[in-house]
C-alpha cells in the first residue's frame, strides 16, 4: 500500500499491465494522469490531433501485435470523438481501451455507471468506473481481463476528475495472464473424425487463426483441403501456398459453385467472416467467442477454443487416423486462381495499382485499405503473404490513415502503407503532423479522382444521372503534404506508384503519394 493520487494510481496500474503506448489528447479533468505518465518513463504519451484519431491508431496498435490499444481522453465531445474508433475495433474484435472521465453526458444532473452503460452496450465489451484512487487498480485489472480473454473487444474506464485528483491508499496489483481454452478433447476427437471422413473438405480461416498459420497450414496439407480467408485473415495460408485460394467471395460465381461443393467446411477464427455456402455442408467452427458458438444452427459443430491449440490437436488426430492425402485438388486451385485472378476477371486501372502496390511492398508489408474504389478492389484482388499484412476499414470512412499510423507504433521494422481515396484521407489528413512530429513513417497514397467517387458512380448508374454532392474540390495534395513537413509526389501511372512507393519505403519517412485517377467501374 502506498499513498499516491488517482493519475498515479492509473499509470502504475496501466504499466503493470503492460501498456507501453497511450494515444491522447490532454484537457482538464485529467492532469494528474498526464502527470503521472509524465513521470512513467514506460510509457510513451503520443498526442493527437482529433480524439477519433486516438481510438484507431490504439485499433492499429493492437492489431499488429502491440497488445492492448490504450487511449484517454476527456469526457463529453472528447470521448464521443472516439466513439467512431470504438465501433470500428468492436466490429474488428480488437482489444482498445478508451479511459475517459465520468459521466459522460450529465445534462445538470450525474448520470449512474449503469446509465453511462446503456450508452456503450453496443460498442464495448465492458465498461466500469473506478469511484475513489482505491478503485483504479482493480477496476484497470477487470478492464484487462475482458480486453485479453475471449472475442477481443472494446472496454471502455471512467475515471471521474474529483478521483484522479484525490489522494489514498492504494494496492497496486499484478497483472495476470489467462489461459485460452484448450478445446473440449471430445469434441475435437468428433471434429477429426469428420474431417477424416470429408471428401471434399475446405478451412476458412479468420483475424482468429493469426496465431495458428503453421497448425492452419499442417492440417490444410495433410488434408489437402484448399484455403480461403476472410478479409483481416489474409495471409494466414500464404497467396503462393498452392493450396490458397485468397479471400472467400461466394458472390463471384467461379468460387460459389465450388464452395458450395464442399462437404465439411472448418471455420476457425472467422466471426461474421464467415458467409455461409449450403444447408447441406457440415460446419466445424472454432472460436473463442463462446456466444458466437452459441448462436449456430444444428449443422454447425462449435468448439470454443484457442485457434493454435485446436488447430494443432486437430492436425495430431487426424493425422493419427488417416495418412496424408494425395488428390489433385492442387490443381483445381490453381485452375480457379488463374481464372479469377487472370486479365479478363481484372478491372483496370484498378489491376495495375494494386500490383504496383504489392510488388513494391514487402511480403510482410502492411496494406491498410479504406472505403475507397481501390480499397474495395484490394480485398479481392491484394495477395497476402503473411498474417496480420491486411488491415481494412470496417465501413467507415477516415479510420484508414490513423489504423495505418498506429500499426506503425507497433511494428516500426514493417513497411505500413495505406491507400485512401481524396474524399477519405481528408477526414483525418491533420494526422500527418503527429507522423512528422512522432517519426511515424507510413506511407499514405491517396487516389485522387475529385469525387467520393463510388457514391458518384451510384448515382450516376442507378439514379438517371442525379449528381449531388458528390464533386469535390480537392487542395494540392502534394504541397498540402509537404506543408506537414511530409515528403509527397504524385504519380500518373502505376509504374510511377511503384517507383514512388520503393523510393517512400526505402527513405523511410512520413510520406503521401498522390495518384490522380478517373471514373473507375466496380465489380464486387
Ligand atoms: C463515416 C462515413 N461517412 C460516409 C460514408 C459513405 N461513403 C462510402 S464511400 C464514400 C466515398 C469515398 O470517397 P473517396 O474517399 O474519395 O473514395 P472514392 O470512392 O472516390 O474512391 C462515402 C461518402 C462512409 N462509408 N463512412
Ligand atoms: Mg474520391
Amino acid at each position: 500500500m502506498s499513498i499516491m493520487d488517482g493519475g498515479q494510481a492509473l499509470a502504475k496500474s496501466l504499466y503493470r499491465e503492460g501498456v507501453r503506448v497511450i494515444f491522447g489528447l490532454p484537457g482538464a479533468g485529467q492532469y494528474e494522469a498526464i502527470d503521472a505518465i509524465y513521470q512513467e518513463p514506460g510509457i510513451r504519451y503520443i498526442t493527437t490531433r482529433h480524439e477519433q484519431v486516438t481510438s484507431y491508431m490504439a485499433n492499429g496498435y493492437a492489431k499488429l501485435g502491440g497488445g492492448v490499444g490504450t487511449a484517454l481522453v476527456v469526457p463529453g465531445p472528447g470521448f464521443y470523438n472516439t466513439t467512431p474508433g470504438l465501433a470500428t475495433a468492436y466490429d474488428a474484435s480488437m482489444p482498445v481501451l478508451v479511459i475517459t472521465g465520468a459521466p459522460h453526458y450529465s445534462h445538470g444532473s450525474a448520470t449512474s455507471a449503469e446509465e453511462d452503460l446503456k450508452l456503450l452496450r453496443p460498442i464495448t465489451k465492458w465498461a466500469g468506473r473506478a469511484e475513489s484512487p482505491a478503485d483504479i487498480p482493480g477496476v484497470v485489472h477487470e478492464a484487462f481481463r475482458h480486453l485479453t480473454t475471449g472475442r477481443r473487444r472494446p472496454v471502455v474506464v471512467e475515471i471521474a476528475s474529483t478521483t484522479f485528483a484525490a489522494t489514498a491508499e492504494v494496492a497496486l496489483l499484478e497483472s495476470e495472464s489467462y489461459a485460452p481454452p484448450p478445446g473440449d478433447p471430445d469434441r475435437l476427437e468428433h471434429a477429426a473424425r469428420l474431417l477424416a471422413e470429408a471428401k471434399r473438405p475446405l478451412i476458412w480461416v479468420g483475424l482468429g487463426a493469426s496465431d495458428a498459420c503453421a497448425e492452419v497450414q499442417n492440417l490444410a496439407e495433410h488434408l489437402q483441403a484448399p484455403v480461403v480467408t476472410t478479409r483481416q485473415g489474409k495471409g494466414i495460408v500464404s497467396h503462393r501456398h498452392p493450396l490458397s485460394l485468397g479471400m472467400a467471395n461466394p458472390a463471384y460465381k467461379g468460387h460459389k459453385t465450388w464452395l458450395d461443393q464442399r462437404d465439411v467446411i472448418l471455420v476457425v477464427g472467422a466471426g461474421a467472416g464467415y458467409v455461409g455456402v449450403t444447408d447441406s455442408q457440415k460446419v466445424i467452427r472454432i472460436d473463442l467467442d463462446e456466444e458466437q458458438i452459441a448462436r449456430e444452427d444444428t449443422n454447425t459443430y462449435g468448439i470454443v477454443g484457442d485457434a493454435r491449440q485446436c488447430m494443432g490437436m486437430l492436425h495430431r488426430l487426424v493425422a493419427g487416423a488417416i495418412p496424408a492425402r494425395q488428390d489433385g485438388v492442387a490443381e483445381e486451385v490453381q485452375t480457379i486462381n488463374a481464372h479469377r485472378f487472370g486479365p479478363e476477371e481484372q478491372l483496370q486501372p484498378q489491376r495495375d495499382f494494386i500490383d504496383a502496390i504489392r510488388v513494391a511492398l514487402p511480403d510482410d508489408g502492411v496494406l491498410v485499405a479504406g472505403m475507397n474504389q481501390m480499397g474495395y478492389y484490394s480485398r479481392n484482388y491484394f495477395h497476402g503473404y503473411s498474417p496480420r499484412t491486411y488491415i481494412s476499414s470496417h465501413g467507415n470512412l477516415g479510420c484508414v490513415y490513423p489504423l495505418a499510423l498506429g500499426a506503425k507504433i507497433a511494428r516500426p521494422d514493417k513497411a505500413v502503407v495505406s491507400i485512401s481515396g481524396d474524399g477519405g484521407f481528408l477526414y483525418n489528413a491533420q494526422e500527418m503532423a503527429t507522423a512528422v512530429q512522432y517519426g511515424i513513417h507510413v506511407v499514405a497514397i491517396v487516389f485522387n479522382d475529385h469525387a467520393y467517387g463510388n457514391v458518384m458512380r451510384a448515382q450516376e448508374e442507378e439514379y438517371d444521372g442525379h449528381v449531388i454532392g458528390t464533386r469535390l474540390h480537392n487542395p494540392d495534395f502534394v504541397k498540402m503534404a509537404e506543408a506537414f513537413g511530409v515528403q509527397s509526389v504524385r504519380a500518373e501511372s502505376a509504374a510511377q506508384l511503384e517507383s514512388s512507393l520503393r523510393d517512400a519505403l526505402a527513405a523511410d519517412k512520413p510520406a503521401l503519394i498522390e495518384v490522380p485517377v478517373g471514373k473507375m467501374e466496380r465489380r464486387y
